[in-house]
């Protein structure tokens, strides 16, 4: 087995498989494939939904990357956790979540998938006592986002899954915040990894995709199956954008960690910040968990400054280079509200549950030069 970045670079660019020998494999653009003989209309490529060759290859390297048996692309990260829940799940059965996840995941459970009677009950799955009071009858799936979107709460993969195997639960990992470079849960135990591959894995802001991986061939089969009868799958230009964007994974990681680090800290020690929320900081609950279950930490952290919403607010429209947008993990720096943006769907109180302020600010560190990005945030704090 080679290492990642070599596999980041080479599965699924073949050259010798090419006719021409291309080092990038090309885009297949064909929804549909001819056949010499009515003999053969079941055999090898058929329709571009089912199965096409750019998407073939993004999966493989897709798979590669969290050692992983195989890998599914689907048209976003939604799209992939749909398909999850609907292939996997069915009418009364019940799911344990994380009490900080994605807003838009919270709004696919509980404004979608409730409606087709599939439960879900929230955690803090920072407490695997509380985790373990949560299981029912009824449960079939533990739902984890580690570190968490917005406040980066870590769940100890490996604890998590050997307490939810013993009840049969069905472990799903949200790995788009750490990314396979940081972090590899279906080492550490899980049965399913899912990617919001629009972030670091396309790592360009320009591709919105979802994936998939997984090990065991049973649960592949079934999400294999409602890959082509739902149809939620990715294109083959985007497919070939992922598999571009995935070749420097290594390297934009590293650097998204440099330059996150060292803004958790200029953060920390600012006199108008009250609190930051990044695992590699000493001051993080969990470093110990962090250092134990990931290789790095990251370029995501979120804060609170002194103040409300409208210290925020003033803090985040004085910036130049950090765009004020949604979104996470591409090579530039966005900042943005959650209360205001990604969480709006939440509701406020369930939101101040789960600790996400109105005031709270979550910046995605970019890779651009640190001193560029410090002094963009020295002119956030001039303006409060
Ligand atoms: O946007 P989409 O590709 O459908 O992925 C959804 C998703 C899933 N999981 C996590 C952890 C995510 O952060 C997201 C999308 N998040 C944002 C758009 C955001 O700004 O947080």
């Amino acid at each position: 087995m080679k290492g990642f970045t070599t596999k980041a670079i080479h599965v699924g660019e073949e050259p010798k498989r090419m006719q021409y020998g291309d080092v990038v494999s090309p885009i297949h653009l064909s929804t549909t494939f001819a056949k010499e003989s009515l003999d053969e209309v079941e055999s090898g490529y058929v329709y571009s939904r089912s199965a096409n060759p750019t998407r073939d290859n993004l999966e493989k390297k897709l798979a590669a990357l969290e050692n992983a048996k195989y890998a599914l692309a689907f048209s976003s990260g939604l799209a992939a956790e749909t398909t999850i829940l609907l292939s996997l799940l069915k009418k009364g059965d019940h799911v344990i979540a994380f009490d900080d996840l994605y807003g838009g995941t919270k709004r696919l459970f509980n404004r979608v998938m409730e409606r087709f009677g599939i439960g879900f009950t929230y955690v803090d799955l920072r407490d695997l006592a509380l985790f373990k009071k949560s299981i029912m009858e009824s449960s079939r799936m533990v739902w984890i986002e580690t570190p968490t979107n917005p406040l980066m709460k870590l769940a100890d993969i490996k604890a998590i899954s050997e307490l939810a195997h013993e009840h049969g639960l069905i472990v799903v990992v949200d790995n788009t915040f750490a990314s396979p470079y940081f972090q590899q849960p279906l080492t550490l135990g899980a049965d399913i990894v899912v990617h919001s591959v629009t972030k670091y894995l396309g790592g360009h802001s320009d591709v919105v995709g979802g994936a998939v991986m997984v090990s065991d061939d049973e649960l592949h089969e079934k999400m294999r199956f409602h890959q082509n009868a739902v149809g939620a799958i990715l294109s083959p230009f985007d497919s070939w954008l992922v598999m571009r964007g995935v070749k420097t994974l290594a390297v934009r990681m590293e650097r998204h960690q440099y330059n996150a680090l060292r803004i958790a800290e200029y953060l920390e020690n600012h006199p108008l910040v009250d609190k930051v929320y990044y695992p590699g900081l000493e001051s993080h609950p969990q470093h110990d968990l962090a250092k134990r279950q990931m290789k790095g930490y990251g370029g995501m952290l979120s804060f609170e400054l002194k103040g409300g919403l409208e210290e925020a607010r003033k803090f985040v429209e004085a910036l130049e280079i950090f765009a004020l947008a949604e979104s996470l993990g591409g090579v530039e720096s966005l900042i943005e509200i959650p209360a205001l943006m990604t969480h709006a769907s939440v509701p406020r109180e369930e939101r101040l549950k789960v600790g996400i302020k109105d005031s709270l600010i979550r910046v995605s560190v970019g890779i651009e030069d640190l001193e560029d990005l410090i002094e963009d945030m020295e002119k956030g704090f001039k303006n409060l």
